[in-house]
């Protein structure tokens, strides 16, 4: 069953980076956060875990519009959409039964906006997949805001990252792949998670970032791919701009036709040995679409539309 094929074919994916930090679209103070990306401006700004959890009460995403999202990406060429069910923060965009930190219980918005994003995906007829961070600044034993990303997960945080990884597998539906972030792994812990995914999900693809050899795939940055035949199948990830994932709304994004044109020559450059690329973008905490950003993807799918399509 694995690897799938059917995700070997997805070639074209959409990453979306979208949580709490969207709502500070990386200014913290009045003042833009220059240091890091800005989905973790709660580190880099060095922002105080309930501070930052108060501003929950202001992410209320009216102009999310899931079925718009799904035109976007199959618009662009895209056959499947990775979304951040849970970022380095802790902030769960779905509704999780084991923390209230989560858009159901703690925000105006009250929804679970990755199920309908799900719900979405389905009635497209594209994948739909999430992306779920190891490492939990929210959680009371996960060394929060460590200076390092990679501490190593205790007993507790991984007990609890199983049941979380179990409730998204139960309750979405099918999932096409899960894109683990971040977290040192014992090796039991890599292999302890990988058998729950596939016990429950026997055809959904693991990013290579589980790590201990524990993955379906291999994961690469933007403008990297592998320069021999890998063993396993390989993405790569990429940003529109690779300073940030999450919205920054003072980013100088420039022109839109040479934006394009990077990202078709990066695109076939994945494809043409194999890979399955995957673009990022990141809402703004009203759930709106950054135009620059539509405007890339749509700019791809035109030249998709009349170069690649048979
Ligand atoms: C991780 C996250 O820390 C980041 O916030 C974002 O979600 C991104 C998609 O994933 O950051 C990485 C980790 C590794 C690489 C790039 C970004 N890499 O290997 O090139």
């Amino acid at each position: 069953q694995k690897p799938s094929q059917r995700w070997i074919d997805q070639k074209f994916s959409m990453f979306i980076h979208f949580g709490l930090y969207s709502v500070y679209g990386g200014v913290y103070n009045g003042e833009p956060v220059r240091r890091g990306y800005s989905e973790q401006i709660q580190s880099f700004a060095g922002i105080f875990s309930d501070w930052y959890a108060s501003t929950a009460q202001e992410f209320n995403p009216v102009k999310w519009d899931p079925d718009e999202i799904v035109k976007l990406a199959k618009d662009a060429g895209m056959r499947s959409i990775v979304f951040t069910s849970k970022h380095h923060d802790g902030f769960c965009m779905y509704h999780s039964r084991h923390t209230d930190f989560n858009i159901v219980d703690a925000t105006p918005y009250k929804r679970d906006l990755m199920k309908e994003l799900a719900e979405a995906c389905r009635r497209g007829g594209i994948d739909f997949s999430v992306y779920y961070s190891l490492i939990d600044w929210n959680f009371p034993q996960a060394y929060p805001i460590s200076s390092h990303n990679a501490d190593p997960l205790t007993e507790e945080h991984y007990r609890f990252n199983l049941n979380q990884v179990e409730e998204i597998m139960t309750n979405y539906g099918d999932i096409s792949e899960i894109w683990f972030d971040m977290g040192s792994l014992t090796l039991s812990q890599s292999q302890g998670l990988y058998e729950l995914v596939s016990r429950l999900q026997p055809q959904c693809m693991i990013s290579g970032r589980l790590g201990n050899d524990w993955v379906d795939f291999a994961v690469m940055a933007d403008n990297e791919y592998p320069d021999y035949k890998l063993g396993v199948p390989w993405q790569t990830a990429a940003s529109i701009f690779p300073e940030t994932w999450g919205y920054r709304s003072w980013q100088e994004r420039g022109e839109v036709q040479p934006k394009v044109e990077e990202k078709i020559a990066s695109l076939v450059k994945v494809i043409s040995r194999g890979g399955n690329y995957l673009l990022n973008i990141g809402p703004r905490g009203d759930g709106s679409v950054v135009e620059f950003e539509r405007d890339v993807l749509l700019g791809i799918g035109k030249w998709i539309k009349v170069n690649a399509e048979a």
